[in-house]
């Protein structure tokens, strides 16, 4: 790839090539007039909801869809299947062989299927055998504890409660879930600083705010509909203020693909008022400046008598340790500040005049603030700024980390949760009569190194693929094969079915929206988006296939078979899931009335106590968090291991705009101006021009780690890249094998995947996958 090929970065983000991009994927799916049907009822009332993100809706309106939640739908939604032949024809170890891509574009799986050790291949199993084998295996184990019950959020809150509620009555604690590797610094420093591990914000505070601040986030395109909220934000006179290692071209400009100006002429809204593109792990470093430079005018504020900068009143009746933290940041030289952020002082004293001149401000975050090994104290920064000026529990205000996977946080709601609070044990206790464990149990990180050595035996996953997403992809692929059972739930075939245990059961299951008829008739499920809305969604389209589950059917299935003296009517709760909201509602604060509310179109808000400023931490009220800065970053930590050979460069690992997380549904990325190319490496044409590299260059990518540990990956082209010197970035999944699995977030165990010290060489060969 040339640098005029990859020099096609368009000036807008949206507009016409998002429509095209959107009929291409409808096209594609061969099923045109099923996903007609299907946009037309996303995230609409009676609708389903979308599979794509988290990001939440009005449900007014003709179309609440974006080009990403097309691609999602079109990608579920299709009219190729795999089925006995396709196993028959293709081994594992040939499957191994091809790509992302390939694997889940052969089409949606079919019916159940068991590994064959002495073949290779998965061949079919009726559903009875099935579920019988996993009772059988579990019921082998020495210890409850050797299951790890693994989750990806796009379980339903039905599937998700009665998923937890087995494995607490079989007797383990280990929920390892997508979120452990997303936003689980969110929950740590929310839950620490606020008492509530969720954001405080509403859709409709997007339209009352003076002033939102956006870190480490990609919204043109991972939460597209996230950019009508900022689109209408920028148009009424909100400033918007984004923090991005990279300039990302929605951020900068975006035109609605529901404007017909900004259809059909290059016409735009510019989007941020001003841009900032810190280095990789600086975002603590630049908000710790803004309040220094806040605390500074409050001073000189106090000295003439003026307005105070700070908010006394907030500050004194509803936060703790102030003085503190105002010693940490005048203990912190701006030297630091300018050093670690990658910003000047100037730079940063523009974003605290704009955050100054806003009476109400929201901070929203995403990824690029929550996988390093400082998360927690990053996010607990922005608590800190947010809080100086009372931008909490006032409508236009407030903290939203912007979720993920479309259900992640009410997989966490519902009790997805390796470390269940011990007031939801004790509901539970009371309502089944039983007495659950409340030690913590295994998140990702412990999970996988639980397989590795043998102390795990069966891995069961709701969704997911946890072969691709979890880091060392050798060593969790490894681990993975070293159970004696592995069970995937799944819709598509995906790299975490090619490395099977001892035995191996692949589950196929119905999507979002398909029809999900039990004995009882139709059923909907329920969702939690971001802004803990909570509403029904029901598919609609005739199932891919005859012999698909659900996944509450399905894991009533495992349960019932596993658990014989549960005193749980398993078979009741999968024909009627009217029941399971009845638990839910039992033994979850929020739920009241849970099915009548369902009703209501919309959906109901689950509440926040942050937000009516009541805070459930120790002190009873907001904490200001008085960390120190880190006193080095990943590259500077390793600096013993670079030198002139091996200079070390951090690297970002993130998403284009044609994947789901795992799911690749295609080779460009288009507001990056790449297309048909997964395999590269954006680095600032300084640092390649020093290190001897010129744009198109292949090259291998080494991570260094402790021990003089090293991990390669090779074959990458390189792409000269407006990004800040000493940073470079590429593609999820391609990159996870070079992120040691030790190297985590400090308290949160999430992989670093936005800091990973590297070096480069030239490569001998191009990539193949
Ligand atoms: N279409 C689509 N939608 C998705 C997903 C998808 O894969 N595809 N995934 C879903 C999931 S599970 C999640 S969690 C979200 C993820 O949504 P994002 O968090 O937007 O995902 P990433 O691609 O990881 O993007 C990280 C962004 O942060 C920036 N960044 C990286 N490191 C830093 C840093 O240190 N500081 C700053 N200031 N910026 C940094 C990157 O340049 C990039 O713009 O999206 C969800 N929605
Ligand atoms: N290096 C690096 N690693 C990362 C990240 C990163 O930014 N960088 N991001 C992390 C993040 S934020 C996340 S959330 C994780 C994602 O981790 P996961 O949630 O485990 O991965 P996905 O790729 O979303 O899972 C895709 C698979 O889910 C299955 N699936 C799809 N829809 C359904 C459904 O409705 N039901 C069921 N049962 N299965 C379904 C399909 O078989 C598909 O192959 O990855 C993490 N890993
Ligand atoms: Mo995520």
């Amino acid at each position: 790839m040339s640098k005029a090929e990859h020099d096609k970065k368009p000036g807008k983000a949206g507009g016409l090539p998002s429509l095209t991009s959107t009929v291409k994927h409808i096209f594609r799916s061969e099923q045109l007039r099923a996903n007609l049907y299907n946009l037309k009822r996303a995230n609409q009332d009676k609708g389903f909801d979308c599979p794509g993100c988290a990001w939440g809706d009005k449900k007014e309106g003709l179309i609440q869809f974006c080009e990403n939640g097309a691609k999602a739908i079109a990608w579920e939604s299709t009219a190729k299947t795999i089925d006995r032949t396709f196993f028959d024809q293709h081994s594992v170890s040939y499957l191994r062989k091809q790509s992302d891509f390939w694997l889940e574009y052969q089409g949606r799986l079919a019916e159940p299927l068991v590994y064959d050790a002495s073949t290779d291949k998965y061949q079919p199993i009726s559903w009875d055998d099935a579920f019988g084998l996993i009772a059988q295996s579990l019921n082998m184990l020495e210890s409850a504890k050797q299951l790890e019950l693994y989750t990806s959020g796009r379980a339903s809150n039905e599937a998700a409660y009665l998923y937890q509620l087995f494995g607490r009555m079989f007797g383990t604690n280990n929920f390892p879930d997508c979120s452990n590797m997303c936003h689980e610094a969110s929950g740590v420093a929310l839950n620490q600083s606020v008492g509530v591990g969720k954001g405080t914000v509403t859709l409709d505070d997007f339209d009352q705010a003076d002033a939102i601040f956006v870190f480490g986030q990609n919204p043109g395109s991972n939460h597209p509909r996230m950019m009508n909220a900022l689109r209408s934000a920028a148009r009424k006179g909100c400033k918007i203020v984004t923090f991005n290692n990279l300039k990302e071209v929605a951020l900068e400009r975006f035109a609605s693909p529901q404007d017909p100006m900004e259809l059909l002429t290059p016409m735009a809204t510019k989007i941020s008022h001003a841009y900032f593109t810190p280095k990789l792990g600086g975002d603590m470093a630049a908000i710790r400046g803004m309040v220094k430079y806040m605390l500074e005018q409050d001073e000189i504020a106090k000295e003439k008598g003026t307005k105070r900068v700070i908010d006394e009143v907030f500050v004194t009746e509803h936060t703790q340790s102030i003085e503190e933290y105002i010693k940490a940041v005048s203990n912190t030289p701006w030297s630091k500040i300018c050093e670690q952020s990658g910003l000047s002082q100037k730079d940063i004293e523009q974003a605290a005049k704009i955050y100054l001149s806003a009476d109400k401000v929201i901070c929203t975050w995403a990824m690029g603030l929550t996988q390093h090994k400082h998360s927690v104290i990053s996010i607990q920064e922005i608590v800190n700024l947010q809080l100086l000026r009372g931008n909490l529990g006032k409508p236009g205000a407030g903290l939203c980390p912007v979720r993920g996977h479309s259900n992640v946080q009410g997989n966490r709601t519902v009790g997805i949760n390796e470390k269940p609070k011990s007031a939801f044990i004790d509901a539970l206790n009371q309502r089944f009569s039983s007495n659950f464990d409340k030690e913590p149990g295994h998140n990702t990180y412990h999970a996988i190194k639980a397989m590795a050595s043998g102390e795990s035996k069966v891995l069961i996953c709701l969704g997911g693929n946890i072969a691709a997403a979890a880091p060392d992809t050798q060593l969790t692929c490894d681990a993975i094969a070293n159970c004696d059972l592995t069970v995937q739930i799944s819709t598509k075939l995906n790299r975490s079915h090619l490395y099977p245990g001892k035995q191996a059961l692949i589950l196929p299951c119905l999507g979002r929206t398909e029809l999900d008829r039990q004995a009882s008739g139709e059923q909907a499920i329920t969702v939690e988006d971001t802004f803990s809305m909570v509403h029904a969604s029901m598919g609609k389209i005739e199932p891919a296939s005859p012999h698909l589950k659900s996944e509450t059917a399905i894991v009533c299935g495992i349960a019932a078979a596993t658990l014989a003296n549960s005193n749980i009517n398993w078979q009741q709760l999968a024909d009627d899931y009217c029941h399971i909201r009845d638990l839910i509602e039992q033994t979850i604060p929020g739920f009241s009335q849970f099915n009548e509310r369902i009703a209501q179109p919309g959906g109901f808000y689950l509440g926040n106590n942050a937000r009516e400023l009541v805070f459930d931490t120790t002190s009873g009220k907001a904490q200001f968090s008085a960390t120190k800065l880190p006193e080095k970053l990943i590259a500077e930590q390793f600096s013993d291991k670079s030198d002139s050979k091996h200079s070390l460069l951090t690297l970002q690992s993130m998403r284009s705009h044609d994947q789901y997380n795992t799911t690749i549904y295609g080779y460009d990325d288009r507001y990056r101006g790449i297309s048909n190319n997964r395999s590269v490496l954006f680095i600032n044409e300084k640092d390649a021009n020093k290190l001897g590299f010129a744009d198109g260059d292949l090259v291998d990518i080494t991570s260094v780690w402790e021990n003089n540990e090293t991990r390669t990956v090779s074959g990458f082209t390189l792409c000269f890249y407006e990004i800040p010197r000493g940073n470079v970035a590429a593609y999820y999944p391609e990159t996870n094998p070079l992120v040691p699995l030790d190297s985590v977030g400090d308290e949160s165990y999430t992989p670093t995947s936005k800091a990973i010290a590297v070096y480069l060489s030239q490569s001998e060969s191009s990539r193949i996958l």
